[in-house]
C-alpha cells in the first residue's frame, strides 16, 4: 500500500464480538494489526519527526481496512454507506513518541471526556436500533510494544454509559477533578498490553486518561487519530486543501464539509470541513 493510492483492500467488517465489547467497555484492542515489515516504515517517519498521519505513509493508516469497516459501523447508518466514499469523518491526528521517563501532562492525565455522557449532545455514545453510535472517536495505533500499568492510555470502562456524574462540583464537566471520590476513579482504570503495530479504538464519551511512561525497553509511539460521524464536528481541521488534495480521492472524502441534505460524497476545495 502506498500513500499514493487508495487501500484496494475492503474494509473489514466488525465482529459481534467487538460490538458486544465496544458497547460494554467504551473501547477494544486489536492485537498486531500491522507486520513488523509494515511497522517499520512508519516508525521511521515518525521518529524523523512526523507530528501528524496526514502525509507520506502515515497517512495509509487514516482510513486502514482494519479500522475502516468498524468506523463505518459505529459512526454511520446503512443509507449513507458506499464504495467509493467514506461514510464517517476524520478531524484530527497527532502524534506522540514518549521516551521512559516521559511525565504526563497536566490536562489529560486526569480522567476526561469529551462532554459528559450523562446530557444530550451531538457527541455522545448512543445505541438505539441495535446500532452502536459511538460520538466523537479516537484510534491509536500503537507503533511500539505497550505493558499494561506502564503508561498507555487507560480508560475507565463503562463510564460512556454512566448515568450519574463524576461526583465533582460541576455536572458539565468534562473530567473527574475535584470529585470526592477522584482516587477510586483512578484505581478503577483498566490498562492494555499490546505488541506493535496494535489499534484501540475509544468513544470520547469514555472516562479516558494519559499516563507516565515508565517502560524502561521502549518508547512509546503512538499515532491518534480521531473521528467523527458525517453530521458532526468537534476539533477545527488544521490541514490545508493541498496537503487533502494530494491523497488518492476516496481519502480526501474523510475531509469533506460537514453537511448532508442532497448527498455529500466528495471533497472539492469549497467542500472541505474547516
Ligand atoms: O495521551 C494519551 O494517552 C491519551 C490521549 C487522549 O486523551 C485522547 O486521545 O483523547
Ligand atoms: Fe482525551
Amino acid at each position: 500500500m502506498t500513500a499514493t493510492k487508495d487501500h484496494t483492500t475492503a474494509p473489514i467488517p466488525m465482529t459481534d464480538e467487538q460490538k458486544f465489547f465496544f458497547d460494554l467497555h467504551g473501547w477494544i484492542m486489536l492485537p498486531s494489526v500491522l507486520s513488523a515489515d509494515e511497522i517499520e516504515p512508519l516508525k521511521k517517519e515518525v521518529y524523523d519527526g512526523a507530528k501528524q498521519a496526514y502525509q507520506s505513509e502515515l497517512q495509509t493508516l487514516l482510513d486502514h481496512p482494519a479500522v475502516s469497516g468498524i468506523l463505518s459501523e459505529i459512526l454511520a447508518e446503512e443509507p449513507y454507506l458506499g464504495e467509493d466514499y467514506y461514510s464517517y469523518r476524520c478531524e484530527g491526528s497527532f502524534i506522540t513518541v514518549r521516551p521512559p521517563g516521559w511525565e504526563k501532562p497536566q490536562g489529560t492525565s486526569t480522567p476526561h471526556v469529551v462532554r459528559p455522557p450523562q446530557q444530550a449532545n451531538a457527541m455522545r455514545y448512543q445505541v438505539a436500533g441495535n446500532k452502536i453510535f459511538s460520538g466523537l472517536t479516537r484510534v491509536v495505533w500503537e507503533l511500539e510494544e505497550v505493558k499494561a500499568g506502564l503508561g498507555g492510555t487507560t480508560f475507565l470502562s463503562g463510564s460512556h454509559k454512566a448515568h450519574f456524574n463524576y461526583g465533582g462540583p460541576d455536572p458539565y464537566r468534562p473530567n473527574i477533578s475535584e470529585s470526592a471520590w477522584e482516587d477510586s476513579l483512578h484505581k478503577a482504570m483498566a490498562e492494555y498490553s499490546c505488541p506493535a503495530g496494535s489499534v484501540i479504538i475509544f468513544t470520547e464519551s469514555l472516562l479516558h486518561a494519559a499516563n507516565d511512561w515508565t517502560n524502561p525497553d521502549n518508547a512509546r509511539c503512538a499515532v491518534f487519530n480521531c473521528y467523527n460521524s458525517l453530521w458532526a464536528q468537534w476539533h477545527r481541521v488544521n490541514l490545508s486543501h493541498e496537503a487533502i488534495e494530494a491523497m488518492p480521492p476516496k481519502r480526501r472524502t474523510l475531509f469533506r464539509g460537514v453537511w448532508e441534505l442532497g448527498g455529500n460524497k466528495e471533497y472539492s476545495e469549497d467542500n472541505r470541513a474547516l
